[in-house]
């Protein structure tokens, strides 16, 4: 089992989008294994998007991401960070294919409404920048056995 860490950024909130995007991701099997919602500040979010910095759309993802509340979430599965990656589809909404939540529900970059860890070494770095390890459970679902063969 693999675990990835997957933000519903402010634009995701704000549109009253949380539950569609949450049910993606349930749909498909992944298990939520924490859950947040906060505003980041704009320390943490410079902690975050660290290997962005420098980069000319960095300010406006910066004042993007910090202007209000996201919902964090660690979800676990069989080869989570690219199967909630492939449910994100790809950064240009615009571009994105169709049934993913960006191509579906967004059409700008800068509005791409989601963020997933893109392998399992940034989720591990990722999950332990937003989640203390007491703030994940490891707990087994009834229909676990008809979703994890
Ligand atoms: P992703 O979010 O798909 O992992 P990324 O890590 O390359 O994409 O970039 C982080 C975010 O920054 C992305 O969700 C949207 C924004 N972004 C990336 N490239 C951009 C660009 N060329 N112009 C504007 N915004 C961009
Ligand atoms: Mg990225």
């Amino acid at each position: 089992m693999e675990r990835t860490f997957v933000m519903i950024k402010p634009d995701g909130v704000q549109r009253g989008l949380v539950g569609e995007i949450v049910r993606r991701f349930e749909a498909r099997g992944l298990k939520i294994v924490g859950m947040k919602m906060l505003q980041m500040s704009n320390d943490f979010a410079k902690k975050h998007y660290e290997v962005h910095i420098g980069k000319p759309f960095f300010d406006g993802l910066l004042k993007y991401i910090t202007s209000g509340p996201v919902v964090a979430m660690v979800l676990e599965g069989t080869e989570a960070v690219a199967a909630a990656r492939a449910t994100m589809g790809a950064t240009n909404p615009a571009k994105a294919a169709p049934g993913t939540i960006r191509a579906d529900l967004g059409l700008e970059m800068g509005r791409n409404l989601i963020h997933g860890s893109d392998g399992p070494e940034t989720a591990q770095t990722e999950i332990a920048l937003w989640f203390k390890p007491e703030e994940l459970l490891s707990y087994s679902r009834t229909i676990d056995a008809w979703i994890f063969e």
